[in-house]
């Protein structure tokens, strides 16, 4: 089947933990219908990992269950797809690559929120601070298919979700 056979289009959203992947994806599924996918949580609960790692307290996953779980869906098309890491994808999965972006205080504020301290809070600050998932996005997808967008505030959400929202409503299947 040819990468672009699907009829409606898939979006990956990432960016740092806390840059507000997981509500700007349901709030983009909401509004378009697309089927949203949190990868943390399906790791969870389809078993697809190798452990529990102590060190950066997180589960280990596993990229090739991932993938083999989430292939026939993604063929099929209209999925959001919301992960801190976009390289163990496969490139035809995505018509668009949306890295969230946050200010460091802000960000910083969120994570400590969370619960998150020490190493696993600084960690993910300097993951922003050096553009680890911009990076990693540009170096896994065609440039002009990822899109940065700043997410620090609320009305950054409803005018990010807004864009896709009419991204989506305007894209066409490849005749
Ligand atoms: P992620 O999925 O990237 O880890 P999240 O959607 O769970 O992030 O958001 C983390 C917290 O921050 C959550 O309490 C909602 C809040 N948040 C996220 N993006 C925001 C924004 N642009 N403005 C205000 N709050 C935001």
């Amino acid at each position: 089947m040819s990468q672009n056979s699907r009829k409606k289009p898939n979006i990956l959203v990432t960016g740092t933990p806390g840059v507000g992947k997981t509500t700007t994806s349901s709030l983009l599924a909401d509004s378009t219908q697309l089927r949203h996918i949190n990868i943390g949580e399906l790791v969870k609960q389809k078993n697809l990992h190798d452990g529990w790692d102590d060190e950066f307290d997180c589960h280990i996953i596993n990229e090739d269950l991932v993938c083999d779980e989430l292939e026939d869906i993604m063929e099929e098309g209209g999925n959001i797809v919301d992960y801190h890491g976009c390289d163990f994808f496969p490139e035809r999965w995505f018509d668009r690559v949306v890295v969230l972006q946050t200010n460091n205080p802000v960000l910083y504020d969120r994570l400590s929120n969370r619960g998150y301290q020490g190493a696993k809070l600084s960690n993910n600050i300097e993951c922003e601070i050096f553009q680890v998932l911009l990076e990693e996005a540009k170096g896994s997808y065609p440039e002009d298919i990822v899109i940065p967008l700043q997410s620090d505030s609320v009305e950054d959400i409803s005018r990010n979700v807004g864009m896709l929202t009419d991204w989506v409503r305007n894209w066409q299947p490849a005749s």
